[in-house]
């Protein structure tokens, strides 16, 4: 059988770690589509070049052609511009809603069939275009920032109760910003919820609070220290978890910008929601009950979406 395609569009951070996290995990062959002459072709040579010490078989290229991503089974979207330090993702919104346009035409006529993972920020909107622009079914269009989103969480909460992360799973909701929706009471350590744990005496509820803020602001800490631009290393990681429940039919229970029709009260537009992610695609968006102060907080980050999906509808009136 013919090893699976995985198709990356932007071959930037992000791009250059998902191709060799692909790699070494066998996941497929890889090719990088970037508008940077050179940069996908020298990625996936460098790349390629690693195979012989690490003994994987994949085939890595590089491409400024969309017709060379034809019939891609996945393709990962991280074309469009990062944010640099004083910059929030929604100063992103102009640049990057051109760039969707372009990428959801190149997918749409070369790759149709593809799970399509989006990346670009700002992301709940981006995913959005991405898949009107596309005209894709909405199961096999999907945004990539609750697997990241939580796996911050999970990593501040095992360095607070001195665990394995692999013992922490966390649940994060909400558009991927400021007001991005922690879940503690769904978050725990090997089964046990936090706030248990805050009765037990493990941690202190301002502890936990400080966490949570700490997992708001994930991303801007990294570009803050980096000054150049932003996180790459565990967002490739997320979306490459994700690829792989779909390549894998793993029926992964994961986080994702999934496209809600009714799911937690909303019409037409992605969030962040708990998802089954399968060959299908998203098999299932998990809608779960919330209490009063988290539907709050909920509809608070769903706002934010809603007016950055309105400001994507007035710079292109085809989207409207
Ligand atoms: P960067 O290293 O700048 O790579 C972006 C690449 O896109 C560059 O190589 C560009 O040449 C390329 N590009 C620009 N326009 C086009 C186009 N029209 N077609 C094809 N390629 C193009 O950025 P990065 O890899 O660090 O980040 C990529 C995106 O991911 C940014 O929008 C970030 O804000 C976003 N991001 C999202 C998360 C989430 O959790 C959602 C986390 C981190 C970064």
């Amino acid at each position: 059988m013919a090893r699976p395609k995985i198709a990356l569009i932007g071959a930037g951070q992000i791009g250059g770690t998902l191709a060799h996290l692909a790699a070494l995990k066998e996941l497929g062959d890889v090719v990088m589509f970037d508008i940077a002459e050179g940069t996908p072709e020298g990625k996936a040579l460098d790349i390629a070049e690693s195979g012989p010490s690490e003994g994987f078989d994949a085939a890595m290229s590089g491409t400024q052609s969309y017709e060379d991503i034809a019939g891609a089974d996945v393709c990962i979207v991280t074309a469009g511009v990062a944010r640099k330090p004083g910059m929030s993702r929604d100063d992103l919104l102009g640049i990057n809603l051109k760039v969707m346009k372009s990428v959801g035409e190149g997918i749409a006529a070369n790759a149709p069939d593809a799970f399509v993972i989006c990346i670009t920020n700002p992301l709940d909107a981006m995913v959005w275009a991405l898949r009107e622009f596309s005209g894709m079914p909405h199961n096999k269009v999907v945004g990539m920032a609750g697997v990241l989103d939580s796996a911050r969480f999970r990593h501040f909460l095992s360095l607070e109760f001195g665990v394995s992360m692999r013992d922490v799973s966390a649940f994060v909701l909400g558009g991927h910003g400021d007001t991005m929706v922690p879940l503690a009471r769904y978050s725990t350590v090997a089964g046990i919820p936090l706030p248990d744990l805050v009765s037990m005496g493990w941690t202190t509820q301002e502890k936990l609070d400080a966490i949570i803020q700490r997992t708001r602001d994930g991303g801007a800490e990294i570009v803050g220290l980096l000054k150049t631009g932003s996180a790459f290393y565990a967002p490739a990681t997320s979306a490459i978890e994700m690829a792989e429940a779909y390549l894998k039919d793993q029926k992964r229970v994961l986080p994702c910008a999934a496209y809600c029709d009714g799911e937690f009260g909303l019409n037409g537009f992605y969030v962040g929601v708990p998802t089954v992610i399968g060959a299908d695609g998203i098999e299932k968006i998990i809608d779960i009950k919330l209490t009063k102060d988290e539907q709050a907080m909920f509809d608070n980050s769903v706002n934010a979406v809603k007016g950055l999906v309105k400001a994507c509808k007035e710079i292109d009136p085809s989207l409207a």
